[in-house]
C-alpha cells in the first residue's frame, strides 16, 4: 500500500474545473499585434522574431475534438516551489493526451539545469496520477539555473532533438519566464522547430499584469500563512505577554504581507512599497513600531503582532541605493565572499561611495554581512536570509530601553520571532490553485498544438467561477522592459509591486490604525478541501479586491 495520508488519498479524487473553452474542440482567435510595456525599441531589437505577436484567445469550437498530431513536450519547474505545480503538469499531460493519445511528456529534472545536462524522465500516466492535487515540486524537482547562454540553449537542443520534442513548457516566475522568452527567440531565430511556452508561478504574487491576473501558488501559500498568523494571534491574545515579529516570504513585493494583513488584522503590517514611496528610513519604521508598542502599553496591552515583508530592507531608499552599489561591487569583485569577517567589511567600506559606506557602517554587522552574501543566479539579494524581524525588534527594544530610562515608557516589551515562508510553498493546493494550475497546464497544451512560441499560458477572470474563465496566450515580450541586473541593462518581465492606489492596500490602510490599538485579530483557520463552497472556493482577498470586490 502507498505511504500517503488519508487527506492525500481523498484529495487525489478531486477533478479540477476547466474553463469552457478548453472542454472540447478549440478555436483560436488572434488579436492585434502587441507592444512591450516599456523600452519598445530595445526589446524589439533583442527579440526580432518573437516581438509584437498577437494575443491569443481560445474559444469553444462546435463538434468533437479533431485528433491532432502526437506532441512530444518537455516540462521544467523553475525557481521556488509554489502550490499547484503538480497540477500544471497533470493538466499539460491530460491536454496533450486529449490532442493525441500517442503524445509524450518528458520532465527535465531539478530545474532548467536538467535540460542543459540532459537529466530527464518520461512522465507516464502512473507517475502523473500519484501527484494530482498534491503540493510540492518533487515530481521532477526544481532549480534556479539561469538559462541565458547560447551554449546552454545548444546543449538543450541536443536532447530536445534526441527525444523528438517539439515544445518546452517552463513553469516559473518573472525571471524564469524572461528566460523562456530568450529561449523561444533563440530557437525561432534558428528555425529549430522548438516552441517555448511559459506558465506564471510564484507564491510572491508579483508576476501579474493586465493579462496575467495572478501567479499560481499565492492563494494557497497565503492561506497557510494566514492560518499560522491567526494561531499566533490567538496565542498572543491568550497569554498577553509577547510582541510577535513575523517575517513573511515575498522576495520583493509585499503582496503576501498585505494579503496576510487583510485576513488576520494584526497590530502592524509593514508594506515595503509604502516605505519606499514615503522615503522612510530604518529609524522611521522603528519609531512607528515603538509608538504603537507604547500606545498599547498605556492601555495595559503589552503584546501585539507585527508582520514584516522579507523584502523590506531593499525598499528603504537609503539601503536600496546601498544594495545597488553592492550589486555592482559584487559583480566586479566576486572574490568578496571569499574574504572573512573584518577583511570583507573593510574591503566593502573602502570601495563604496562615502554615503553608502556610512549606511553600511551603521547597520548591525550581521545584517551588513547578509547584504553582501552571493546573489542568486538571477542577481537577486537572498532576502530570505536577512533577519529583518530580529533587526527591527532589537532596534525597538533599544529605543524602549532608552525611553524607560527617561521615565517615558512604563510597559514591558518581550519579543518572539518567526519566519513563515517554506511552511507554505509546498502545501496541497487550495481548490482555486488546483483548478487554476490544471487549467494553465491544459491551456499550455493548446498553445503548443496551435504552434505558438514565446507565449505565457493565460487564464482570466479568476475571481469568477471556473465556468466563466477565459483561456489563451499572452506574448511574453509584451510584459518586458529594460532593467539593471548585475550591473548591466537587461530585458526582463516587469515585476508587479503592491499598488498603493489599489483596493487591497486602500482597504488595509483604512483599518490599520484601528487594528493597531484595538486588538481585532481575525482567525481564518486552515484551508478547507471538503465542505461548503463558500469556504473551499473562497478567493484570496487580493484577487477579490483587485477584481472589484468591495
Ligand atoms: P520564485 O520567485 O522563484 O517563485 O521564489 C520565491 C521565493 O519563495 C521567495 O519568496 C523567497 O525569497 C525565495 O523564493 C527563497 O528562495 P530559495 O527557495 O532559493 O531559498
Amino acid at each position: 500500500m502507498k505511504n500517503i495520508s488519508l487527506l492525500q488519498k481523498h484529495r487525489a479524487n478531486y477533478r479540477p474545473n476547466l474553463p469552457p473553452a478548453l472542454q472540447g474542440a478549440v478555436k483560436v482567435h488572434k488579436g492585434a499585434p502587441t507592444e512591450s510595456v516599456g523600452d519598445q525599441a530595445e526589446i524589439k531589437k533583442l527579440f526580432p522574431n518573437t516581438y509584437g505577436l498577437p494575443q491569443l484567445t481560445f474559444e469553444r469550437a462546435e463538434g468533437e475534438t479533431p485528433a491532432g498530431r502526437p506532441l512530444n513536450v518537455g516540462v521544467i519547474l523553475s525557481g521556488g516551489q509554489a502550490p499547484g505545480g503538480h497540477n500544471v503538469i497533470s493538466g499539460l499531460f491530460d491536454g496533450i493526451k486529449a490532442i493525441n493519445a500517442d503524445s509524450h511528456l518528458y520532465g527535465f529534472l531539478m530545474g532548467p539545469g536538467g535540460l542543459v545536462d540532459h537529466n530527464y524522465k518520461e512522465l507516464t500516466a502512473d507517475i502523473i496520477d500519484e501527484y494530482r492535487n498534491t503540493g510540492g515540486f518533487d515530481i521532477i524537482g526544481s532549480g534556479r539555473t539561469k538559462l541565458e547562454k547560447e551554449e546552454q540553449f545548444e546543449k538543450g537542443l541536443e536532447i530536445i532533438k534526441k527525444l523528438d520534442i517539439s515544445a518546452i513548457v517552463i513553469i516559473g516566475g518573472d525571471d524564469s519566464n524572461t528566460n523562456a522568452a530568450a529561449l523561444a527567440e533563440y530557437y525561432k531565430a534558428k528555425n529549430a522547430g522548438v516552441q517555448v511556452i511559459g506558465c506564471p508561478k510564484t507564491i510572491d504574487g508579483d508576476l501579474k499584469n493586465d493579462f496575467i491576473e495572478a501567479s499560481f501558488g499565492f492563494d494557497t501559500a497565503t492561506k497557510v500563512y494566514g492560518e499560522l498568523i491567526g494561531n499566533v494571534e490567538r496565542d498572543c491574545n491568550s497569554a498577553k505577554k509577547y510582541w510577535h515579529f513575523i517575517k513573511l516570504m515575498g522576495r520583493s513585493a509585499s503582496h503576501i504581507a498585505l494579503e496576510c494583513g487583510l485576513v488576520t488584522q494584526p497590530n502592524i503590517c509593514l508594506i515595503s512599497e509604502e516605505v519606499e514611496a514615503k522615503n522612510q528610513t530604518l529609524n522611521d519604521i522603528v519609531d512607528y513600531i515603538t509608538s504603537v508598542v507604547i500606545a498599547r502599553s498605556e492601555q495595559g496591552d503589552n503584546y501585539g503582532v507585527v508582520l514584516i515583508p522579507e523584502g523590506l530592507i531593499e525598499f528603504i531608499p537609503a539601503i536600496k541605493a546601498l544594495i545597488a552599489e553592492l550589486n555592482d561591487l559584487l559583480a566586479a569583485h566576486p572574490e568578496i565572499n571569499k574574504l572573512k569577517g573584518s577583511a570583507q567589511r573593510e574591503f566593502v567600506l573602502k570601495n563604496l561611495s562615502e554615503e553608502n559606506a556610512q549606511h553600511y557602517a551603521s547597520l548591525p554587522e550581521n545584517v551588513a554581512r547578509q547584504l553582501t552574501l552571493d546573489r542568486d543566479p538571477h542577481g537577486n539579494v537572498q532576502v530570505s536570509l536577512i533577519e529583518t524581524d530580529k533587526l527591527l525588534s532589537q532596534m525597538v527594544a533599544n529605543k524602549l530601553a532608552a525611553l524607560k530610562e527617561a521615565g517615558q515608557f512604563k510597559g514591558k516589551f518581550s519579543a518572539m520571532h518567526h519566519f513563515f515562508g517554506y511552511e507554505g510553498r509546498c502545501a496541497a493546493p487550495s481548490n482555486f490553485d488546483a483548478d487554476y494550475c490544471y487549467a494553465l497546464g491544459y491551456n499550455a497544451a493548446q498553445l503548443v498544438n496551435c504552434g505558438a512560441t514565446g507565449y505565457m499560458s493565460s487564464i482570466r477572470h479568476l475571481a469568477k467561477p471556473a465556468s466563466e474563465w477565459e483561456a489563451g496566450g499572452i506574448p511574453i515580450t509584451m510584459m518586458m522592459n529594460m532593467e539593471q541586473r548585475n550591473g548591466k541593462m537587461k530585458p526582463v518581465i516587469r515585476k508587479a509591486l503592491v499598488d498603493l492606489n489599489g483596493l487591497p492596500f486602500k482597504t488595509f490602510s483604512q483599518h490599520r490604525d484601528d487594528w493597531a490599538l484595538n486588538t481585532s485579530y481575525f482567525y481564518p483557520g486552515p484551508i478547507q478541501y471538503f465542505g461548503p463552497s463558500e469556504i473551499c472556493d473562497r478567493r484570496n482577498r487580493t484577487l477579490y479586491f483587485e477584481q472589484g470586490g468591495d
